[in-house]
């Protein structure tokens, strides 16, 4: 232990790294592969999570993609504690002070909640498509600002263009006298194209906000969703939830979960325009990059379940190796890894691939006996653990 305030000497070390060395977003392409995203910023940098939290590293690289541009709605759980533990939030922006728009809504109408982000900021874009022809058409409105405005219209759903557009547009409005010009520096925050997602834990998405999710997965809008799955209500103590395995030990079932888990994923997928994906990033995180791209290009719906170990389930390695247990855990066929991809069967494909390989189903017992939520079942009750964690098996 060394006092504090020894520590502040590194400031100007951070603020000098910060300054003069930074990240690298347009170097590489980050979204090429996963080493390249890991040059760019983090708009969600240095929350308040557990140590080895397995939800948190989702989010951050999330926000490295398409941070400046997000909104999220955030259920309440524990995403929506330690992304923003009043006096500080985690989510932050870049240089050019852009970064997510964040809120947390409540448990049981979060969908719902991310679903009206998005139809308020279509509404608002429609506004910005509408000015954009009307600058057009305008005779006090420079070639330039026409230019921009026709290459906005060209490209309006496109990130990386609207972003480009805005730039240089938005210094031109101001220098522009008219009307339309000076309603568009109004709306300048929505010349970007938005990326709408929703997180929240399991026991909001597979329980108490199911309801909501269902609606929303069903209304076919542009919506991401992400479900960070400890299987377990983490941010409350770790009651079980309808993601609760069988087996697995947690409050209001404390010898063991008698019934399966549900399956989320599958419930998405009977509509089949629902983008659908299974992920673990400790696992493979070249699949879950790519699931994370295609959910987010996906025209409609996108449902992504993230594997994502707590300190609920006693990991006896320890919470510094969640990322492996998250490859125990597909090894062993715990969990698996897939993608339906609606796209794919207008081509004619099929658009379901499982993405991991076929499980050694041998060692399901040994990863099982590696977390104590399962593990402690044995010493409770002997008899009738084995039982049990045959039937999770
Ligand atoms: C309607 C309602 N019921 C209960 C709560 C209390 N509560 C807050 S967070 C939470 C647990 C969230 O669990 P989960 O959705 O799995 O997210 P995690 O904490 O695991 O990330 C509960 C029960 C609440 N906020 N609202």
């Amino acid at each position: 232990m060394v006092s504090a305030l020894d520590q502040h000497q590194e400031q100007e070390n951070f603020n000098w790294l910060a300054s003069k060395v930074g990240y690298k977003d347009n170097v590489v392409n980050k979204a090429a592969n996963v080493k390249n995203s890991q040059f760019a910023q983090p708009l969600f940098e240095f929350s308040g999570a557990c140590a080895g939290c397995g939800e948190t590293p989702y989010i951050k690289n999330i926000t490295q993609l398409f941070g400046d541009r997000m909104m999220i709605a955030n259920a309440t759980g524990c995403s929506s504690i330690y992304g923003a533990s009043f006096p500080a939030s985690p989510y932050c922006t870049n240089a050019q002070g852009h970064g997510p728009a964040w809120q947390n809504s409540l448990f049981e109408d979060n969908a719902e909640f991310g679903l009206g982000m998005k139809i308020g900021s279509d509404r608002a874009r429609e506004t910005v498509a509408n000015l954009m022809n009307q600058a057009i058409a305008c005779e006090c409105c420079s070639d330039e600002i026409k230019a921009l405005a026709q290459q906005w219209l060209d490209n309006k759903e496109d990130g990386t263009v609207t972003r480009e557009v805005a730039d240089k547009i938005v210094p031109l409005l101001g220098e522009c006298k008219c009307e339309t010009c000076s309603r568009l520096l109004e709306y300048k925050h929505f010349i970007p194209a938005r990326s709408q997602w929703i997180f929240g834990g399991d026991g909001w998405a597979y329980d108490i906000g199911y309801g909501g999710l269902d609606h929303v997965l069903a209304s076919g809008k542009n919506v991401n969703v992400l479900v960070l799955d400890t299987e377990v209500y983490s941010n409350t103590g770790g009651q079980s939830s309808k993601s609760t395995p069988a087996g697995a030990i947690a409050k209001f079932a404390a010898s063991g979960k008698k019934i399966r888990k549900k399956d989320l994923g599958m419930m998405a997928i009977s509509y089949g325009y629902v983008y659908v994906a299974q992920v673990a990033m400790g696992a493979s995180p070249a699949q879950y990059l790519n699931a994370i791209k295609e959910a987010e290009a996906y025209d409609g719906p996108s449902l992504i379940i993230a594997y994502a170990p707590c300190i609920n389930h006693g990991l006896k390695a320890g919470m510094g190796l969640s990322q492996k247990e998250e490859k125990l855990a597909v090894e062993c066929g715990y969990w698996h890894l897939y993608r339906y991809n609606p796209n794919l069967e207008a081509e004619g494909k099929n658009p379901f691939s499982l993405d991991s390989k076929e499980p050694d189903w041998t060692k399901f017992q040994d990863f099982l006996k590696g977390e104590v939520r399962f593990a402690s079942l044995y010493k409770l009750f002997p008899e009738r653990a084995q039982e049990l964690l045959n039937l999770t098996e």
